[in-house]
C-alpha cells in the first residue's frame, strides 16, 4: 500500500527527523508485541485541516494502555496537542496519524514493568486502504479460516500491537487466495470483523453490525456510522451475525479510519446484492464525506482544527 513518509516524528516529547526515530533491538516491544496504538485521519476540510475525533482516539489509546497496565507518561491533553503539533510541523493538509506507546529498552524477560513506556507519533499520507477502486466498486473478500481473538486470551477492546498478529494471518491468507480482505468469525462462529476494519450489513433497509462481545475493536468510525444512520432514521442494531447472513445481505460495508467506508461486493465469491455499492451504503458514505469535507455542519463536534 503506497504511503508518503513525512519529515518529522514526535518521540518522547520532541520532534525529530523521520530517519532518527529509532529504537534498540532489545526493546521489549520487538520481542513481545507490547505496544498499543491508534490510527487517526486528518482531513483537508473547507475550514482548513482538521482531525477526525482526535480526543476519542487518544482516549482509546489510554484505554488500551490501561488494560495492559502500561502507564503513559503524558496526559490525554498532551497527546492531543502532540498529534496536532506533528501534523502542523509536517505541513500536511490531509494525512494519517499513528500514535504508538510501547515498552522500550530497559530489562529483558516477559514482565514489561522494568521497561520504560516510550511514545511516538508519526504522520504520513495514506490513500485508499484496499486499493484505488475499492471505494467506488467495492472489494471481494473471504471468510477467514482464522478465528478472531478468543475472549480471555487477547483483549479485543485494546488496540494492541499483539492483536495484529491475528490480523496479519487473516490478511495474508486473504491476499494469497486472491481477495482484498478477510472477515474473521468469533470463537462461537459468529461474524466478528475484518483484519483492520469493522463490518456492517444491510437487509431490507435495516442495518446490523456485530456487538462488542464478538471480539471486535470498538471502532470510532463504527460509532460514527451508527450515529449518522440513526440521524437518517435508519434502524441500526448491534447483534450477533451468522456467517450466512453475509451472503444474504443486500449491502455490506467495512468501516475504519484507514478504510473509511468501503463497500464489499462479494464474500467467498458469492455476490452481495447486485454486486455493486448499494443505496444505504451510498447515503451513509455521503453523510460521512459531507462532514469530513466541511460541506456539512460539524454538528457533533467531530473535527478538531489543526
Ligand atoms: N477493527 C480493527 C481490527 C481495526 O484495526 C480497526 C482500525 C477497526 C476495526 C476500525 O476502527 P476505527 O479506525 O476506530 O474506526 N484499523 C486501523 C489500522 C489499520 C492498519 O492497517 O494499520 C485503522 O484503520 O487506522
Amino acid at each position: 500500500m503506497a504511503f508518503t513518509p513525512s519529515k518529522l516524528i514526535w518521540m518522547n516529547g520532541k520532534l525529530m527527523p523521520w530517519d532518527e526515530a529509532r529504537i534498540h533491538v532489545l526493546s521489549h516491544v520487538v520481542h513481545y508485541g507490547s505496544s498499543v496504538f491508534e490510527g487517526i485521519r486528518c482531513y483537508d476540510t473547507r475550514r482548513g485541516p482538521a482531525v477526525f475525533r482526535l480526543r476519542e482516539h487518544v482516549r482509546r489509546l489510554f484505554d488500551s494502555a490501561k488494560i495492559y497496565r502500561m502507564p503513559i507518561p503524558y496526559s490525554v491533553d498532551q497527546l492531543v496537542a502532540a498529534c496536532l503539533e506533528t501534523v502542523k510541523a509536517n505541513g500536511f493538509r490531509a494525512c494519517y496519524i499513528r500514535p504508538v506507546a510501547f515498552r522500550g529498552y530497559g530489562d529483558v524477560g516477559l514482565n514489561p514493568q522494568g521497561c520504560p513506556v516510550d511514545v511516538a507519533i508519526a504522520v504520513w499520507g495514506w490513500g485508499a486502504y484496499l486499493g484505488s477502486e475499492a471505494l467506488e466498486r467495492g472489494v471481494d473478500v473471504q471468510v477467514s479460516s482464522w478465528t478472531r481473538l478468543a475472549p480471555n486470551t487477547l483483549p479485543a477492546m485494546a488496540k494492541a500491537g499483539a492483536n495484529y498478529a491475528n490480523s496479519q494471518l487473516i490478511k495474508m491468507e486473504a491476499l494469497a487466495n486472491g481477495f482484498a480482505e478477510g472477515i474473521a468469525l468469533d470463537t462461537q462462529g459468529y461474524v466478528s470483523e475484518g483484519s483492520g476494519e469493522n463490518l456492517f450489513l444491510v437487509r431490507d433497509g435495516k442495518i446490523a453490525t456485530p456487538p462488542l462481545g464478538a471480539s471486535i475493536l470498538p471502532g470510532i468510525t463504527r460509532a460514527s456510522v451508527i450515529v449518522l444512520a440513526r440521524e437518517m432514521a435508519l434502524e441500526v442494531s448491534e447483534e450477533r451475525v451468522p456467517r450466512e447472513a453475509l451472503y444474504l445481505a443486500d449491502e455490506l460495508f467495512f468501516t475504519g479510519t484507514a478504510v473509511e467506508i468501503t463497500p464489499v461486493r462479494s464474500v467467498d465469491r458469492i455476490e452481495v446484492g447486485p454486486g455493486r455499492p448499494g443505496p444505504v451504503t451510498k447515503r451513509i458514505d455521503a453523510a460521512f464525506r459531507a462532514i469530513l469535507s466541511g460541506e456539512a455542519d460539524d454538528r457533533h463536534g467531530w473535527l478538531e482544527p489543526v
